[in-house]
């Protein structure tokens, strides 16, 4: 079947002519009769991508449903105004409303994670981290992160990154065999190497991070604390996760991943680090915020403060330890065997596939991943061994362990057919199916 906006694109005329819900899906869309009327293109995109997350199962880690209300309020006019500087000491007039937007901005994510200190300006998690190395380093220092094939970021150091050129990168991993990080290794590697900066954080480690014992091999040897907290951040605010809070210096996170808000970051930090952080990140690395956004982050992190987040975040560990169980009872290999979080890392060579392969396979037939290094890899980071998978999205529709039971099982008839397009398209129907009972956030249906 085509989507829709292969047929806007293959009948232009036709978008302008009709109303593009019953033209594109025969069902009301949420989108502004105005953006279908001024851009049929667009509009027709956004109408194939609303449908494109309905229709299926999105188990990418990173990846949440906004809802309605953080839609809304980044689609706001708050896209309209520049606002350099912070509430009280800004370098353009009319800032009544932005000022108020941002200190309740501040205010809510302060007593959500109980922080000292909130900068809700960076733009998103690189900037973010890279404003903190601006604030505590200087060109040249060591930082010490964990590598990126070991589950780091490209920003904790590794050596495409302007962390890993800009500055004297040396990186800590996990233990081959059982995926962990061994504490022990990582203090070895900085009472050697001295780093100025400290990174703990993941964007693929399935395990809880001891932050307590970071802290403690950070103040063995003088460095900072930085814990990026992006992936986690959604079941810290639920307390379905330990808090870095107490433990670091500083702490930087995504709002869109776990969080639920839209595409965007904040630092969080004691009150002595607050002044050069704002200064690190405006003036130091950004201009005026994005302050749709920060509305957005806002209203986000109102929804966190909620029990029913609460009862999500719990829900995401829970699930993700359920569909743990269901790949690990289907034969697959699961990297530290299990997890703690809402995320799953398995090296799939040994069902005779590549992470690469499995993926697009999984993809076809309506379940979203995507493909990973594993530890110790011997594959290339394109075309990798493994495959990253959370439980974020499938929490937001209201999916359970039952369901996550009936996902194992897809994952493993897709793994029986990779090369099988006959039965991938079959599985791809189920999967819609199944889908259609379960409303996404933000996703009128
Ligand atoms: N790109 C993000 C992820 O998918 O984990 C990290 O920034």
């Amino acid at each position: 079947m085509m989507w829709g906006h292969d047929r806007a694109r293959a009948r232009p005329a036709a978008c302008h002519q009709q109303p593009l819900g019953s033209f594109m899906l025969g069902k009301e869309l949420m989108i502004d009769p105005h953006l279908v009327q001024a851009d049929p293109e667009v509009a027709a995109l956004i109408a194939a991508e609303e449908r494109r997350e309905f229709e299926k199962i999105r188990l990418i880690p990173s990846e949440n449903y906004a809802s309605r209300a953080v839609l809304e309020a980044t689609g706001s006019v708050f896209t309209n105004k520049y606002s350099e500087g912070y509430a009280g000491k800004r370098y353009y007039e009319g800032q009544q409303c932005v000022d108020p937007l941002e200190q309740l901005a501040i205010a809510r994510a302060k007593a959500l994670f109980g922080a000292d200190h909130a900068n809700v300006q960076p733009y998103s998690g690189s900037p973010a981290n890279l404003a903190v190395y601006f604030a505590l380093l200087k060109p040249g220092d060591t930082v010490m992160g964990m590598a990126l094939p070991h589950g780091g970021h490209l920003t904790h150091g590794w050596n495409v990154s302007i962390t890993g050129s800009y500055f004297r990168s040396v990186q800590y991993g996990v233990q081959i065999d059982t995926g962990l990080i061994d504490y022990g290794q990582v203090r070895e590697l900085a009472l050697k190497e001295r780093p100025k900066l400290m990174i703990a954080g993941a964007t693929a480690y399935p395990r809880i991070i001891d932050f307590q014992a970071m802290r403690a091999i950070a103040d063995e040897v003088g460095a900072h604390l930085l814990v990026d907290m992006a992936h986690i951040a959604g079941l810290v605010a639920g307390g379905a996760h330990p808090t870095p809070i107490p433990h670091a210096h500083v702490v930087s996170t995504t709002t869109h991943k776990s969080l639920r808000g839209p595409r965007g970051a904040m630092l969080l930090c004691k009150e002595e680090m607050a002044k050069m952080i704002d200064k690190a990140v405006f003036p130091g690395l950004q201009g005026g915020p994005h302050n749709h956004t920060t509305a957005g982050i806002a209203v986000a992190l109102g929804e966190a403060a909620t029990d029913e987040f609460k009862v999500y975040a719990h829900q995401i560990v829970k699930n993700a330890r359920a569909l743990a169980e269901g790949l690990a009872g289907h034969g697959f290999k699961l990297v530290s065997g299990g997890t703690d979080n809402h995320l799953i890392l398995m090296d799939v060579t040994p069902r005779g596939m590549t992470g690469k392969a499995y993926a697009r396979a999984l993809d076809r037939a309506g379940l979203e991943c995507n493909y990973n290094t594993v530890p110790g890899d011997p594959r290339k980071p394109f075309d990798p061994s493994g495959l990253r998978l959370g439980t974020p999205s499938v929490t937001s529709r209201g999916m359970r362990e039952t369901e996550m039971a009936k996902i194992a099982g897809w994952f493993s008839r897709v793994a029986e057919n990779v090369a099988n397009e006959a039965e991938l398209d079959t599985i791809a129907g189920e999967v819609r199916d199944f889908c259609a009972a379960f409303p996404c956030p933000g996703i009128a249906r």
